[in-house]
């Protein structure tokens, strides 16, 4: 089955009762037993709801993975990987990722005994250098929030794979559409779900989609046990968000592209962040990796003065200032002080990451009306 008919199709059957095209939402807490033990498969939802279990296996199908797992948040997601390590275990992750991961791994984990350090990716050969007997993960970004840099999926997934390293790869930014790491070699996909794969900024989900049975055998357990589970409704929002996936990745790439072709000729701008450029250091790669270059761009203004670039995200019509991406309607967002404020400012200068940085999630409006106001909002 090509994507589109997955995304509508992959997983979902009519309702059995009635034969309903949607999936119910199967809105209840437990499930009547005939006697002890005596069931239909289901018992309590936590473990199990069957709204959720379609979104599951659709997701699983997307990604060309047998398991899919869903937890309440991306971050959910995050922490139940996290919950496969141990004190003294060591994961080397991108320096450049959402600071919410970056926190979770620094704040929480790190607590626990587990140990970090963050490499630039883009440069294999510094994964290697920083690669010791305790590495038990390597966690990837790719394109990264906020800097869209492009990592090699195979080259890294070649070197954790010769030393029984798990590789984990976020795909939130490129979604399923354009890219599947589990193809390329990656052990563990996660999801921000809440992003592209919901679409319509009305969802905060995770997910995890793997092949390996143990993994995921264990990463089911933790969705029961610790119990950071998705609700029915959600799982609805979610399934019908991604029968338009396809279509609304198709619109995000070419909006993108033309904005991000805007800003690089506009004399204000002096530098664009996006793979679809031609001069991005990862175009050749993303061209390899990706089926197109997604719709998350970001870029700095000629000057670096704090000033102008507030005075730019404050005088958006169009575009809203707000933390998240991928919805349909365009956001922009100043990662220093939002999405990537829990990350010290010296880590984030040294990993590139300028306080003057303005991220965009370009929706899929018309492209012109977003160019009209990137032009009267930069001047
Ligand atoms: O927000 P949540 O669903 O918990 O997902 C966390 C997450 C994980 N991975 C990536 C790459 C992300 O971008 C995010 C969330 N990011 C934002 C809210 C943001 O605006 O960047």
């Amino acid at each position: 089955m090509n994507f589109a008919t997955k995304a509508i199709h992959a997983g979902i059957e009519p309702d059995p009762t009635t034969g309903a095209i949607m999936t119910p939402i199967y809105q209840t807490s437990t499930y009547v037993q005939e006697s002890p033990g005596k069931h239909k498969g289901y018992e309590y939802a936590r473990t199990q709801n069957p709204t959720r279990t379609v979104l599951q296996n659709n997701l699983a199908a997307l990604e060309n993975g047998k398991h899919g797992i869903c937890y309440a948040s991306g971050l959910g997601a995050t922490d139940a990987i996290l919950k496969l390590f141990r004190p003294g275990d060591e994961i080397i992750a991108s320096n450049d990722l959402y600071g919410g991961t970056y926190r979770i791994m620094v704040r929480v984990y790190q607590e626990f005994g587990l140990k970090f350090s963050f490499v630039n990716l883009a440069d294999p050969a510094a994964l290697e250098a920083a690669i010791t007997p305790a590495t038990k993960m390597v966690w990837i970004e790719t394109p990264t929030n906020p800097l869209l840099r492009l990592v090699d999926i195979t080259a890294i997934a070649a070197l954790t794979r010769a030393r029984g390293i798990r590789l984990v790869v976020d795909n939130t930014f490129a979604s399923p559409y354009l890219q599947n790491p589990l193809d390329l070699g990656a052990d563990i996909v996660v999801h921000s779900v809440t992003k592209y794969l919901g679409g319509h900024s009305d969802t905060v989900m995770g997910a995890i989609i793997l092949n390996d049975d143990d993994t995921a055998q264990q990463l089911a357990f933790i969705q029961n046990a610790c119990g950071a589970v998705p609700g029915p409704q959600d799982c609805f929002l979610v399934l019908r968000g991604i029968k338009t996936l396809h279509v609304r990745m198709q619109r995000h790439c070419e909006n993108a592209q033309r904005v991000a072709e805007y800003l690089q000729q506009h004399p204000k701008v002096s530098r664009v962040h996006y793979p679809g450029l031609p001069d991005h250091p990862g175009h050749e790669l993303a061209k390899r990796q990706m089926r197109g270059f997604g719709g998350m761009l970001s870029f700095e203004l000629a000057g670096d003065r704090m000033d102008e670039a507030v005075h730019v995200m404050e005088s958006f019509g169009v575009f809203s200032l707000g933390e998240s991406l991928g919805g349909v309607e365009s956001l922009c967002t100043h990662p220093a002080s939002m999405t990537h404020a829990s990350i010290p400012k010296e880590e984030r200068e040294k990993n590139g990451l300028k306080d003057t940085l303005i991220r965009l999630s370009v929706g899929i409006e018309d492209v012109d009306d977003l160019i009209q106001d990137l032009a009267q909002a930069i001047g």
